[in-house]
């Protein structure tokens, strides 16, 4: 048979309808055609209906994409166990803090930790309190990061970044000074005349594997900061350790002093830094907030490039812009601060979302989430890799945003392995 030989009936199918006996139909017959009739406008009815029915089921699924997304994407979730081994588990490093905002450690096993309403407590053997001159505590704003020179051990140089009040409006600055002999000397301002604000200050300070000390800025309630080279304001700082400017810096050409800060740009509030095991620098960073929140974003940041705040969001696309490895969607807040690495993973802190988070890199440019103590500690500023191997993390539940616990705010020390895949 030819593969025709379907459309052309055979010789064997056309004696079988010639040969079919022929009759007059009976009531039998016609009530069999009425039905058969009824069942064919049946079937075309369900068919309908079905097509509606799937129909509706894409509009619909389209609609809630994010929703449904979820459900499938629910990230898994780690919480303390209860038991014995709690202990082990978690550690209080120090309580009854105001806002603490970043932990460093000295050489000698002592912490210091900033509050940011103007104190740097230092914490161990040499118990101190510090009272930071100028800073200006409103809002998101006030004393901030913190950093320890990479000769530390050699030079005592600490950097901190704080929000000050100016003739101006708010500015934030960067600071250097000398601890030594548990006194602050030799103030030094880095950089100062970022755009601060009640909202949007960024703040995050801390030295690159190059030697040069990264700073974020928040685009300080406006927007269009981001964008501008110009402005100091919603960007990645890079500068030399006394304050000026690497010749590679991506805008030193332009002839403007801002500019030429500049390291990456485009960025709304990132609140969190870290090198991971290749080298490479990643930000989190806060998308939008009020009652649209979401689009929190974890970004691997290179040099000269455009991070799209305020013109695209969470997996927008856009030519010459960068879209985030990693983003909470539109329903979904982290509000994420500060980023350590371990073993393979980011751990930042949750704000809004009260939890601790680890993104795991999976290949080249994927992320799986984890989520872990949601709503067990509040929210989560600082999270510090100690020179000991554990994770440092920080509370930040005194703030106006939170419920504070008994004793907040604290340090609390994990034990990573907890982390660790069974
Ligand atoms: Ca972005």
């Amino acid at each position: 048979m030819t593969k025709f030989g379907k459309i052309f009936p055979t010789s064997d199918e056309r004696v079988d309808e010639n040969t079919r006996t022929r009759r007059p139909p009976s009531p039998a017959d016609r009530r069999s055609a009425l039905g058969s009739e009824v069942a064919t406008k049946g079937l075309i009815s369900f068919i309908f209906l079905l097509g509606i029915v799937i129909l509706l089921t894409i509009v619909t699924a389209f609609f809630f994409r994010d929703r449904i997304f979820r459900v499938f994407y629910e990230p898994t979730i780690t919480r303390v166990q209860e038991g014995g081994s709690k202990e082990s588990i978690t550690e209080i490093i120090a309580d009854n803090l105001q806002i603490p905002w970043e932990i460093a450690f000295l050489p000698d096993g002592d912490l210091l930790v900033t509050e940011r309403s103007g104190t740097l407590k230092r914490i161990g053997k040499e118990g101190r309190v510090y009272t930071i001159e100028g800073v200006k505590h409103v809002g998101e704003g006030g004393l901030l990061g913190m950093a320890l020179h990479p000769r530390f051990r050699d030079n005592r140089l600490v950097y901190l970044y704080l929000t000050t009040a100016t003739g101006n409006g708010l500015k934030n600055r960067v600071e250097r000074y000398r601890l030594e002999d548990n006194r602050l000397s030799e103030k030094k301002v880095i950089i100062d005349n970022i755009p601060g604000a009640a909202y949007h200050d960024g703040g995050r300070i801390a030295f690159g594997g190059d030697g040069y000390l990264y700073i974020t800025t928040g685009d300080a309630s406006n927007a269009e900061f981001a964008q501008n080279i110009d402005s100091l304001a919603g960007k990645i700082l890079r500068l030399k350790d006394d304050g000026s400017v690497p010749d590679d810096n991506p805008f030193t050409s332009t002839g403007s002093a801002q500019a030429a800060a500049v390291y990456s740009y485009g960025h709304r509030n990132s609140q969190g830094l870290v090198w991971d095991d290749r080298g490479r620098l990643w930000a989190t960073e806060h998308g939008r907030s009020g009652i649209l929140s979401g689009f929190d974003e974890l970004n691997l940041i290179e040099k000269g490039k455009n991070y799209g705040w305020p013109i695209i969001e969470g997996d927008e696309k856009k030519e010459g812009m960068e879209t985030p490895l990693a983003q909470s969607g539109p329903d979904e807040t982290w509000a994420p601060s500060s980023i350590a690495f371990w073993n393979g993973s980011f751990f930042f802190g949750g704000l809004r979302g009260e939890s601790l988070y680890e993104a795991k890199i999976i290949g080249e440019k994927q992320i799986s989430l984890k989520v872990h103590f949601r709503k067990e500690f509040g929210r989560i500023r600082a999270v510090v890799l100690g020179p000991d191997g554990f994770l440092y993390i920080t509370t930040s539940n005194t703030d106006g945003r939170g419920n504070p616990k008994v004793n907040d705010d604290k340090i609390i020390r994990l034990n990573p392995l907890i982390f660790r895949e069974p």
